[in-house]
């Protein structure tokens, strides 16, 4: 059976999905489902007990949770290691993922990117206490991130592209298309050039979604 995702086409969750199998160049069927809806559709609840996105499944085998499904790809399709060897380096990454999850998300996409970029673009006023307090929480996120990202290579721990890579990319791009954050990145250099790297990849500009009016 091909690989599918469901996700949500505005989902930074999804992109991180879709990214990881097109970078691993595995070709994947698509279903949209929306979580937001309420209640969300029965078919995503009956693949995912809290009804989000994405979900990934392969050969009868269901799995959601974005870092679990990144790991999956990693080693269930062939191609250069996303995990590192090293042990320190493979903490490392999944120490970025954790960060991501647990601090980066909130306040970088569902503060500041839905209200500075996605609001506007679907019609709605945006509320800026919301971006001023997405704003303030990420300057801690962004402090913790900046000095674990590599100096010397292209990638968050040097010259190879991991799974923190293909999870953080996404997350800052949507910061990165609010003006303010992109102000907040400029004062990172690390960070910055680590995005600007990414923003140059073919596989990144073929899986960006697109910010349709809605
Ligand atoms: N921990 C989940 C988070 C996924 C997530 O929050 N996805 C968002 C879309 S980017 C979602 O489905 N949100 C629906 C909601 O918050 O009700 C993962 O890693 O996959």
């Amino acid at each position: 059976m091909a690989v599918r995702i469901t996700g949500y086409g505005p989902s930074v969750y999804t992109w991180i999905a879709r990214l990881a199998l097109t970078w691993r160049g595995v070709p994947f069927d698509y279903t949209e489902a929306d979580p937001f809806a309420d209640p969300p559709p029965e078919m995503l609840l009956a693949l995912h007990p809290f009804g989000r996105v994405p979900v990934l499944q392969h050969d009868g085998f269901i799995l959601y949770e974005t870092r679990a499904i990144l790991h999956y790809i990693a080693r269930a399709f062939p191609g250069p290691p996303l995990i590192p060897d090293d042990p320190q380096a493979a903490a490392r990454m999944e120490q970025i993922i954790g960060i991501t999850d647990a601090y980066a998300y909130w306040p970088l996409v569902r503060q500041v990117y839905s209200q500075a970029v996605f609001a506007p673009a679907h019609g709605r006023e945006p509320d800026p206490a919301i971006i001023a307090q997405g704003l303030a929480a990420a300057t801690r996120v962004l402090s913790a991130l900046e000095p674990l990202a590599d100096r010397d290579g292209p990638n968050l721990l040097g010259a190879d592209p991991t799974l923190a890579d293909l999870h953080l990319t996404p997350i800052l791009d949507y910061f990165a298309q609010a003006a303010e954050g992109a102000n907040a990145l400029a004062a990172c250099p690390n960070l910055h050039r680590f995005l600007a790297h990414w923003h140059a990849q073919p596989v990144f500009r073929q899986t960006r979604p697109l910010l349709l009016p809605g």
